[in-house]
């Protein structure tokens, strides 16, 4: 979305400012040279004039433009811009050739075609297309993609790209081609090929409807034994996709490559998903529990862009929340059928809780549907992800599974095969349930998190309960006033004694989901005999945040007795918080703070309660993170928050000392598998772990789970606990991971990560000497993730140093990722832009790096974006 003005600051783009193409693009002829530092691209396009216009403005980066021919002519009549190639004089109806030069061997932003180790790649969303030839890379531009690629036979056997294979030969020197045909139209962004040498899993999926379909992963010589699990998710999740949306896969092949360099987690090329190697590679040895899982979520999530995504795609990307939005809906929807719902329900909130809501409270703050984007690689953000898939989740909660579904129908019915809009979306959702959605479609224009406060009055006289229910969306940087929504409001009603209590309104039973559609509102509940204990905002059913004055009595009675999952977990959650809160104050006073002896106990209960499932359990005695916790701060307390999560933490241990410890070994597995039960037993004892391992004595039980470990979840437990509780063991521990899996870059970056968020004050030091590791490289940005971004965002205390030594360093790292990979350089960024949260100090040693990194020579439009944003 970058365009360079006169001062060559890069330009921003308005959503409505949309306007369709000058021209059209039916076909498309790719023809690929791959040589190392020069490969040629030719590419051949069938384009028809679409309005008033004959110049045709093609886009182009990091291009060395070769030949222009127009109906097979050369065509001298064309401008060369920054970025842009504008052709005159253009006929109705032609063909376009253009051949370019591009060097994939010195691109470290992975933008565009790019080397990862010894195989070629590409990553075209969301702009990166144009860096492989002048074209209209927009997505609403849609063509049939024939690809031929000739490469050096015995270093690139594999010659890969979308759609079907249609014809290969042998060239003398010893290089060969294949050619590939997409019979489906798509947009540029979703064009990928591969040449390398690699292994291939091979499986079969029979569709519903008979049809055979191809199923090969391809990952780097030597890995077979890591793709069963990455396969076998493939498999659920074609089936889950037919089984719950109706939905069939449309080609003959289905193809995953896994590679090391890559600047998400996956791409969902038509037919040719390219994968970070992290979210493909896992076997008991390498991948932990929360890998495997990790793998079954993202497979299905690309997989699921085949019809969200792919078959109806988005006209602008302002509009990316359709497809992300929907995507991670159906991703969480899947994860859940297959595993604990609850467990993921819990997981996906702590995301909007924490990072979600802070990124709403932040400079960049934007609708799920931005309006003003320079650089849009910047909007693959949790909002846009993360809340979209919230506001998907709330139409579902509205319309009832039976109505979604008809809705979901009736957009395939309309929009298949096209550009559509989030506007298209909601339309057949309302059109297909008749559920007036008019007031709710503001969820995508406006930012923010909106608050509801919530009180309540018992009436004895007339046996009434009132609940009273205000919303307000405090202004954000992007956007001043604010309107009320229209929020899902799930609610239940309860007795002291935890009996749930019928909800009539107006003489009839009512639902759970109350609409709250005003800036303030109350429901009446009838036939009340006393006043009951309301459980508000059941499975999180809007992203707000929630304001009721709860007692303690209250909340363990919830904790207790609430039936749905979720609130029971968000009971002890919300008596947690009040007590996190009560002990920042008394920090603030050097006062002493205590779980009351009721608090723990009902802890404890939960704990001992054979009736649970133990993932559920270890979820609710997981307390918030320093980032939650730090959301619920006008001005962030960095040491009294980190004072007080440990002190919560050593307070629990001690007093549940036993109950830990019975845990601990009365849930021993000796064999492995990654069935659901297995993996809560193994959260549970890992957790009871955590807590002792704040106790002295517990050091060597730490060290010995460590050497007693049958795979890489306990292994990583034990390091998590010794670093975590910076115990004695810790060096050790660490020393021998390292010199046993140093040759395995994703397996270290567990141990990068443990660097990145070592509590001691000695982490800096450590991190810097883990740079010179030598499975380190900057280059790589799984490596760097998990070395800086858990610097960054999961160690408080040492990043936040008052001497200003962990933003200094945060400074250098990241201009020179703004050099290496400014995809990278722009995640990173995020914690310093939030520098208004903290005290003055800290402000201004934050805001001192951002001035420095706005000052830099060359800095890309990813940085440029949002350190003028944070600064203005
Ligand atoms: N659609 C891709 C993300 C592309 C990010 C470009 N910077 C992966 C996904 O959401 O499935
Ligand atoms: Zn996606």
């Amino acid at each position: 979305m970058t365009t360079q003005s006169n001062e060559n600051k890069p330009q921003a783009k308005y959503r409505k400012d949309y306007q369709a193409p000058s021209h059209l693009i039916q076909k498309t002829e790719l023809y690929f040279n791959l040589n190392e530092e020069q490969t040629r691209v030719i590419a051949t396009s069938t384009v028809t004039q679409n309005g008033e216009s004959n110049t045709l403005s093609l886009v182009g980066e990091q291009l060395n433009l070769v030949k222009l021919l127009v109906n097979d002519v050369e065509h001298s009549d064309f401008e060369k811009k920054e970025g842009v190639l504008d052709i005159f004089s253009l006929p109705k109806e032609f063909t376009l050739t253009i051949e370019t030069e591009i060097d994939p061997v010195s691109n470290t932003a992975l933008e565009g075609l790019y080397k990862s180790e010894g195989a070629y790649c590409t990553q075209c969303e969301a702009e990166g297309f144009r860096r492989i030839t002048y074209f209209l890379d927009r997505p609403d531009v849609l063509a049939i993609y024939t690809t031929t690629i000739e490469a050096d036979k015995k270093a690139y056997p594999y010659l890969l790209s979308n759609g079907n294979k249609i014809d290969a030969g042998d060239l003398d020197n010893g290089r060969h081609w294949v050619k590939w045909n997409d019979p489906h139209p798509k947009p540029s962004y979703l064009f990928a090929l591969v040449a390398g040498d690699f292994d291939v899993d091979r499986d079969v999926f029979v569709t519903r409807s008979g049809r055979k379909v191809d199923l090969e992963i391809f990952v780097d010589k030597g890995n077979l034994d890591r793709t069963p699990h990455a396969m076998l998710s493939l498999k659920n999740s074609m089936k889950w996709d037919e089984e719950r949306f109706d939905l069939e896969y449309d080609l003959d092949i289905y193809m995953i490559v896994a590679v090391d360099f890559f600047n998400m987690g996956a791409m969902e090329n038509k037919g040719l998903n390219v994968f970070n190697s992290k979210f493909v590679l896992a076997n008991n040895n390498t991948a932990t529990d929360a890998d495997y899982l990790d793998i079954e979520r993202v497979i299905g999530h690309e997989y699921f862009h085949n019809w969200t995504g792919n078959r109806v795609t988005c006209r602008d990307w302002f509009q990316l929340s359709l497809k992300e939005g929907l995507t991670v809906f159906r991703d969480q929807e899947f994860s859940s059928d297959l595993g604990s719902r609850a467990v993921n329900r819990i997981s996906n909130v702590r995301t909007m809780r924490g990072p979600q809501f802070a990124e709403d409270a932040s400079p960049m703050s934007h609708p799920i549907r931005p309006e003003k984007v320079i650089e849009m690689n910047n909007f693959y953000t949790l909002t846009v992800y993360e809340k979209g898939s919230e506001v998907i989740r709330m139409m579902h909660t509205l319309l009832g599974e039976a109505r979604f579904q008809k809705g979901i129908k009736l957009y395939f019915e309309r929009h298949d095969g096209t550009a559509a809009t989030c506007d298209d979306f909601v339309a057949a959702m309302q059109d297909a349930s008749g559920v007036d959605l008019s007031q709710f479609s503001l969820w995508y224009s406006q930012s923010g998190t909106p608050q509801l406060s919530v009180t309540s009055r018992f009436d004895e006289q007339s046996k009434s309960f009132t609940l009273t229910v205000s919303q307000t969306t405090p202004s954000t940087q992007d956007q001043q006033t604010k309107r009320p929504l229209h929020i899902p409001f799930d609610v239940e009603l309860y007795s002291s004694t935890g009996e749930i209590i019928p909800m009539v309104i107006n003489g009839q039973v009512v639902d759970n989901v109350l609409s709250v559609t005003e800036e303030s509102q109350s429901f009446v509940f009838e036939n009340i005999d006393a006043a009951p204990i309301p459980s508000l905002l059941r499975e999180f059913s809007a992203p707000v945040k929630l304001e009721y004055d709860y007692s303690d009595s209250q909340l363990v009675t919830l904790l207790n007795h609430a039936t749905n999952a979720f609130a029971k977990w968000d009971a002890g959650q919300m008596l947690l918080a009040k007590y996190i809160k009560l002990g920042v104050e008394a920090y603030a006073k050097q006062a002493e703070f205590a779980l009351s002896q009721d608090v723990l106990d009902a802890f404890r209960g939960i704990l001992l309660n054979p009736d649970l499932d133990p993932a559920f359990i270890s979820e609710v005695l997981t307390i918030p993170s320093h980032n939650e916790v730090s959301g619920w701060f006008e001005t962030v307390n960095v040491d009294a928050i980190a004072s007080v999560l440990k002190s919560m933490k050593v307070q629990l241990a001690s007093e549940l000392e036993d109950e830990f410890s019975a845990m601990y070994h009365s849930l021993v597995q000796h064999n492995y598998d990654i069935s659901h039960s297995s993996i809560g037993k193994r959260a549970l004892r890992n957790l009871s772990l955590s807590y002792l391992a704040y106790l002295p004595k517990y050091g060597e039980t730490v060290k010995a789970h460590y050497d007693n470990a049958n795979n890489m979840t306990d292994k990583t437990a034990a390091l998590y606990c010794a670093n975590s509780a910076s115990l004695t063991v810790r060096e050790g521990l660490m020393e021998q991971f390292s010199s046993e899996w140093s040759h395995d870059g994703l397996v270290m970056d567990k141990w990068f990560m443990l660097q990145g968020s070592n509590p001691s004050s000695t982490a800096l030091q450590g991190i810097k000497h883990a740079m010179t590791h030598s499975a380190f490289s900057l280059k790589n940005p799984n490596r760097t993730r998990s070395l800086m971004s858990s610097f960054f965002n999961a160690n408080p205390v040492n990043f936040h140093a008052i001497d200003g030594s962990g933003y200094q360093f945060a400074g250098e790292i990241i201009a020179q990722m703004n050099t290496i990979n400014p995809q990278v350089a722009s995640r990173l960024i995020d914690p310093l832009l939030k520098f208004k949260r903290f005290d003055a100090t800290r402000q201004d040693l934050m805001k001192r790096e951002l001035e420095k990194l706005r000052g830099m020579d060359g800095l890309a439009a990813d940085l440029f974006e949002k350190v003028t944003s944070a600064l203005a």
